[in-house]
């Protein structure tokens, strides 16, 4: 520690080290030797069994405690100094009352463990778009993922220097061992577990969980809530999007973002393999999006992240080739199934399942069983660079040229297959009503809605209704440089709750639209939701779809848009007058275009 050049960066961790009283210390260099030895001690440790190594070289199955098993939304806290500055849509503490219960949980809270020190980037190493957090951490299944996950070691202490800023990151599990207590496979404390963002300091920390998004806390807790909060006060974006490439058979290519809820298929959009001859999607990113404006006034994108923890259920061949790819070698799979042979299943991955399987939970499992094999939230682990359709520039620091938005939801009724915005206020109105449907509804019918506003309900760092205001000062630059914005819904059903689109690689089909859109090379017609393609401007060749399904696609339903706009009205009303007024306009301009329509239709 002593040859570590930034002092406040060892005052921090000498002060948490005698918080936590970890047995040692261990500052991480990100080396392949050291990866090598964290995943001998997990096997050790029986946290983690090798695969069969002819099958699935280099790779890990890992089975968490069942208890520990997903993001904790209840138990996730932003701490701002004022209760309003967190907003409704976050549980908030007082950040003294909530300091003084860190300060009791930590106290002794690594005794008999390793304490990790991480330096971890957040983007290519010295990229101007990305930042730098260091994680204190007493799992070592922690450590083996953040390798994958984010830049880890040396090279980033090198980049910090004497007085680089940093985000301090702490997790603990929350179980000592000591007193003659043995450890366990996987330590964790699920009756007591904490997710803490200090959005003020951009400080983050974490009790009581070692799975994902709780204790990676590069991912959500870093690259979405305290960057969401970095970006407000900076004049960027931290988004929770995909990154992709789209390339047409002239060579002429694009770069997409997209914002979808989580389980709606972001892994599966970002390396989807287009069913359009001569059309080419490669990823950038898969779930978090860094965008800067540049130079030109154009807004560049990172992926912050260099793995993917993405869900195994449902991947398959035919819903996303490419992971299945990107998954053949050095991948850790976390609550999947195990076959006799030991490599790994899960729901969705073939039509017929194993005779015999091990389930996540380690017990003997044979179709019929009562439960899954894999657990709904199994993950892989895996390096973004083995993705057989990773863009060659996924890496390049400067970034890459956002030309278009996507904002999607799950809707069984209502939203349209793809709705361009008019301008860029109309585009963030689009992204503040993404909902996703607790039920099919029948078309035409509204169900129960979950607003999940740019995809960001879970991480935002700070009151939404000020997030939708710093989106639109973002948009108040050169109209001409900002992405398009388009609202697209792929979950579109008919009366008899069947789906209308056939989705993954079709999904180009609507890439294509917006790819053209982006220099006004597709037709479109102006409706009062915004613009949708004309007929005949959605490419549709070589795909066997009726023309009732097409007509309900792209038909604007005005008696649906007439029932959610007291919805969207009484949702922006929830925030207490602090949505912006150009949205609440955006409806009321809404609301009188689709009375016109109504008018001149009777
Ligand atoms: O349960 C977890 O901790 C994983 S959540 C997650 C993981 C990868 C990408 N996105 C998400 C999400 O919830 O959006
Ligand atoms: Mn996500």
């Amino acid at each position: 520690m002593e040859n570590v050049a930034h002092r406040r960066l060892r005052d921090w961790v000498r002060t948490m080290s005698r918080l936590c009283e970890p047995e040692n210390v261990v500052w991480c260099d990100g080396s392949a030797a050291e990866r090598a030895a964290i995943w001998e001690g997990l096997v050790r440790q029986g946290t983690a069994k090798p695969l069969n190594q002819k099958l699935r070289p280099g790779s890990f199955i890992v089975r968490s405690d069942p208890a520990d098993v997903a993001r904790v939304e209840d138990r996730t806290f932003i701490c701002s100094a004022n209760r309003d500055d967190a907003g409704p849509t976050n549980n908030w503490v007082a950040p003294d009352e909530m300091r003084a219960t860190m300060q009791r949980l930590f106290a002794g809270a690594m005794r008999g463990r390793t304490m990790y020190v991480i330096p971890f980037s957040m983007g290519p190493i010295g990229s101007d778009i990305a930042h730098i957090g260091v994680q204190l951490t007493d799992s070592p299944y922690v450590v083996g993922s953040m390798h994958v996950m984010t830049r880890v070691g040396s090279r980033v202490l090198e980049q910090l220097g004497e007085d680089g800023r940093f985000v301090p990151c702490i997790h603990s599990v929350g179980s000592p061992i000591g007193d003659g207590s043995e450890d366990v496979p996987w330590p964790c404390n699920p009756n007591e577990r904490y997710i803490v963002h200090f959005p003020e300091t951009r400080e983050i920390w974490s009790y009581g969980s070692g799975y994902g998004g709780n204790a990676l806390l590069g991912k959500k807790c870093f690259a979405l809530r305290i960057a969401s909060v970095m970006a407000r006060d900076e004049g960027w974006l931290a988004e929770h999007m995909l990154i992709v490439k789209v390339t047409d058979p002239a060579g002429r290519t694009r770069y997409m973002a997209g914002a979808f809820p989580s389980a709606c298929g972001k892994t599966n959009l970002a390396m989807l393999t287009p069913t359009l001859p001569g059309w080419r999607v490669e990823t950038i990113g898969d779930d978090i999006c860094w965008m800067k404006f540049g130079a030109d006034g154009r807004l560049y994108a990172i992926n912050p992240e260099a793995g993917f923890f993405g869900v195994a259920p449902g991947t398959s061949i035919l819903s996303n080739p490419n992971a299945l790819r990107t998954l053949e070698r050095n991948s850790v799979f976390t609550n999947v199934a195990e076959t006799p042979d030991g490599d790994v299943w899960w729901e969705g991955m073939t039509d017929i399942p194993p005779e015999r399987l091990t389930d996540w939970q380690g017990l003997p499992w044979a179709p019929g069983n009562s439960g899954p094999a894999a657990h709904p939230n199994a993950r892989f682990t895996v390096a973004a660079h083995q993705c057989p359709v990773i863009a060659p520039e996924w890496e390049d620091p400067a970034g890459v040229p956002i030309s278009a938005i996507l904002f999607g939801g799950r809707r069984a009724s209502v939203v349209p297959l793809v709705n361009e915005a008019r301008d860029w206020t109309q585009g963030v109105y689009f992204g503040s009503i993404i909902a996703s449907e607790k039920t099919a509804a029948a078309a035409g019918r509204v169900g129960e809605l979950r607003r999940d506003p740019m995809a960001m309900l879970p991480f935002c760092g700070y009151n939404m209704a000020d997030y939708w205001s710093h989106w639109l000062r973002m948009g108040t630059r050169n109209s001409a440089h900002l992405p398009r914005i388009f609202y697209v819904n792929w979950f579109r059903r008919d009366d008899r709750g069947r789906f209308l689109w056939p989705g993954f690689g079709e999904n180009a089909r609507v890439l294509k639209w917006i790819f053209e859109r982006c220099d006004n090379d597709a037709g479109a017609i102006d409706a009062p939701i915004g613009r949708l393609p004309s007929p005949d401007a959605l490419d549709l060749h070589g795909l066997k779809l009726d023309n009732d399904a097409l007509h309900d696609l792209l038909r604007v339903d005005t008696d649906g848009w007439r029932q959610e706009i007291p919805l969207i009205r009484e949702y922006y009303h929830s925030f207490g007058g602090r949505a912006p007024d150009a949205l609440l306009g955006e409806s009321l301009a809404l609301a009188g275009r689709l009375d016109a329509a109504q008018g001149s239709a009777a």
